[in-house]
């Protein structure tokens, strides 16, 4: 492993964070201290573009001024009510969301994970009220090399054994179907229990794996076939960051549930939600779900705010121009390091081709030192996921950089 220099001031971090806090990550070894726009700077002052963007919480980019502003302007009248009482953020925010994503109803919560334990909950309820399956025979259908959070629960339908191994027992119920295969699918479909399927559109932990075309509308057709909820997990690929609003709009699809997280506060606070129509989402009665948090009115400003941000700067539409470019540009490098250039829109991965098998971590220190803050993910990928304000200019000066590292895997 690529041994690398610290300032003593950021040493002085990571040791405290060593001493004092658990220890359930490997960060890369930089220390952050302020982020605006494409870049933050760490504590010695040296400036790097953020090509992770908080795993897509900062498609917006850091600290976007309207953004918050509004935090600043919601935090000082009003921050929680509690659902006790009702508040003159909550409606406004629900109206707007619901409006813009074509849903009945929104259900808010504060993490991704919950926003997806949300949606198991609404499936399965909906599957023995709606669909008529028998009290504790529900199956939800989800895939291998799935990511949708760390909860008991969804950890129990992993297929990732470091998630899930001696975390028992487990939670039955979810039957495990290859990824991008509509066969499989549809067999899986024969069981009259499966109340739903969950999905990423683009598995991103996996190492950004996208699907053929044609994959979400085959989907779509197979679960109104039959009679099984579509639950789309767009935490991570939804709020234009794979250059359209939803990874899903590529294909024109309608999903019954969505699962909304991440970006939908602009990296500034945890914001979730769970979007579906009347007949899914009225089958939760009062006092059978919620959250302390769940749609407090400073997150409901924030993602109000958060969403009109997306939309006025047309980002979506500067994911896809410059996702191409980034594509186009890193397979121009023809490096013999990297096997594999993938992604739509600005969930980009490269799949680094080395014998080394710490060699995807020793290019992110190397690009740390030029510049570029990146992550591996499962070994051999590594992500590249900017905020989606990114200009041409600073797209092919991050290639350039990239470009410059990948010569620390010639040693
Ligand atoms: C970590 C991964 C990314 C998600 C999808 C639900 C959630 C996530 C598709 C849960 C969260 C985060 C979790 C974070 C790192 C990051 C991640 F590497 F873990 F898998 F992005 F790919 N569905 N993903 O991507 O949302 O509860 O975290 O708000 O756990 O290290 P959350």
């Amino acid at each position: 492993m690529l041994t690398h220099t610290l300032s003593q001031k950021a040493a002085y971090y990571l040791e405290l964070e060593d001493s004092y806090g658990a220890h359930n990550y490997h960060p890369i070894p930089v220390v952050l201290e302020r982020g605006e726009g494409v870049f933050m700077w760490d504590v010695d002052g040296k400036r790097y573009y953020d090509f992770l963007s908080g795993y897509s919480a900062l498609n917006q980019g850091h600290c976007h001024p309207r953004i918050i502003n509004k935090l600043i302007e919601q935090s000082q009248k009003l921050t929680l009510t509690s659902r006790a009482f009702f508040n003159n953020v909550l409606g406004e925010y629900a109206k707007y969301i619901t409006g813009l994503f074509g849903y009945d109803k929104v259900l808010p919560m504060n993490t991704g994970v919950e926003a997806v334990e949300t949606a198991i909950k609404l499936a399965r309820r909906w599957g023995y009220v709606v669909k008529g399956i028998e009290d504790n025979k529900a199956k939800i259908i989800v895939c291998a090399q799935n990511f949708h959070g760390r909860t008991s629960t969804v950890v129990s339908f992993s297929t990732d054994p470091s998630a899930y191994t001696r975390f028992g027992p487990l939670m039955p119920g979810f039957d495990h179907i290859p990824y991008n295969n509509l066969a499989e699918l549809e067999k899986a479909f024969q069981d009259k229990n499966v109340c739903a399927f969950l999905f990423e559109p683009i598995q991103g932990e996996a190492g950004v794996v996208v699907p053929d075309d044609g994959y979400i509308s085959g989907i779509r057709n197979l679960c109104t076939e039959y009679n099984v909820l579509m639950l789309a997990d767009e935490i991570q690929t939804g709020l234009a960051r794979t250059g359209k609003m939803l990874a899903i709009d590529h294909e024109n699809v309608h999903a019954d549930i969505l699962i909304l997280g991440k970006a939908l506060s602009g990296g500034t606070l945890p914001v979730s939600a769970v979007l579906a129509n009347d007949d899914i989402m009225l089958n939760i009665q009062p006092g059978q779900h919620g959250s302390t948090y769940g749609g407090n009115a400073l997150a409901c400003a924030v993602a109000l705010e958060s969403l009109k941000v997306l939309e006025d700067e047309r980002l979506a539409g500067n994911a896809a121009v410059m996702g191409e470019l980034f594509r186009e540009s890193l397979n121009n490098l023809n490096s013999p390091f990297i096997k594999t250039v993938r992604g739509k829109g600005l969930l980009n991965a490269i799949v680094v081709n080395h014998v080394n098998p710490e060699a995807a971590w020793d290019l992110c220190i190397g690009l740390k030192e030029n510049g570029l803050l990146a992550k591996p993910t499962h070994g051999d990928k590594i992500r590249f996921a900017p905020p989606l304000i990114i200009t041409k200019e600073q797209v092919l000066e991050c290639v350039d950089i990239i470009g410059r590292s990948l010569r620390v895997l010639e040693a």
